[in-house]
């Protein structure tokens, strides 16, 4: 491992939309999982997923501040760029509603693609968003044709070889599944490679359903936080191009963050810790030369 891909080639840019967006519908969906840092992308893409998502969730919650639009867009554009340095996997960026106004979408867009981020993904949440885990919120959206506008404006910007992911999040708003099917066409047919009809923990057979009516010009994603006993094939087989796996390795660490504050607060020997990686394994992630896997 050494510091990092330097600037971005055509070829390498190309190589990465690939694994993204590979031109054969693949065999089993594309699998992408949060990665708030450069280390956890390191550890995804020794682990074989196809890409690394940038979670707004996660990298608020790396901030100490809450998944509601406050997370700035040069902030997340400092991420992206420090994590699609770090590794050689696609990198797509959760941009939330584009920062508000199709300018902002369309800037922060141009300038994930100009430092060699693969894609970017925008909801049609109304501006302050509010994270879609969060039950129990009122939740406004844009309007599907200025949602549509929206995506339309980030293509025109980029042109065609970034990736865009349109999500809706109309199913957590409340409206009908044939509402949020029509917002997810309505942002293909504007310009996105992929959709997503968000749900936080509605019937399980809403995915399935999606995935049925679904006829729109774009692939369908599904990032199942909520339906936890749902398997990455049955998401393939329904007809699933993509499933993000979206925070579950933050969530991992905080549990074992917490777990050794408490056992170090308590003192006592150092030995007697268990579940750490060795020294050699951060010297190791951090691209320190001549150190090997421990
Ligand atoms: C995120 O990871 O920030 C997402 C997915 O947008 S969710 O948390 O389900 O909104
Ligand atoms: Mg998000």
């Amino acid at each position: 491992m050494d510091l990092g891909t330097g600037p971005m080639m055509a070829a390498e840019y190309q190589a990465r939309r690939q694994r993204l967006l590979p031109p054969e519908e693949p065999s089993a969906p594309v699998l992408l999982v949060g990665t708030h840092n450069a280390v956890a992308a390191r550890i995804a893409e020794e682990a074989g997923f196809d890409g690394c998502w940038v979670s707004s969730l996660e990298i608020s919650a790396t901030k100490g501040i809450p998944d509601r639009n406050l997370l700035g867009a040069k902030e997340m554009i400092d991420v992206a760029q420090t994590i699609r340095s770090a590794t050689t996997l696609p990198v797509v960026v959760d941009c939330d509603n584009g920062y508000g106004t199709d300018l902002a979408a369309a800037r922060v867009a141009r300038e994930l693609h100009l430092s060699g981020v693969t894609g970017m993904c925008i909801e049609d949440s109304a501006f302050p968003k509010r994270n879609s885990l969060i039950k129990s919120v009122d939740r406004s959206l844009e309007s599907r044709e200025a949602f549509a506008g929206r995506v339309a404006r980030a293509r025109a910007a980029t042109g065609d070889d970034f990736v865009i992911v349109a999500r809706t999040e109309a199913l957590i708003a409340g409206l009908p599944l044939d509402d949020a099917i029509d917002r997810a066409q309505s942002y293909a047919e504007a310009g996105a490679d992929i959709v997503v009809v968000h749900s936080n923990g509605g019937e399980v057979d809403d995915l399935w359903e999606i995935a049925k009516k679904w006829t729109g010009p774009a692939r369908l994603a599904s990032i199942p936080t909520a339906y936890t006993d749902v398997t990455l094939d049955e998401l393939g087989h329904a007809g699933y191009g993509m499933v993000v796996y979206a925070n579950h390795l933050l969530r991992g660490a905080l549990a074992t963050m917490t777990r050794l504050a408490a056992q170090l607060r308590r003192g006592g020997q150092l030995s007697a810790l268990t579940g750490l990686a060795p020294i050699q394994e951060v010297l190791r992630l951090s691209g320190e030369p001549g150190v090997a896997a421990a």
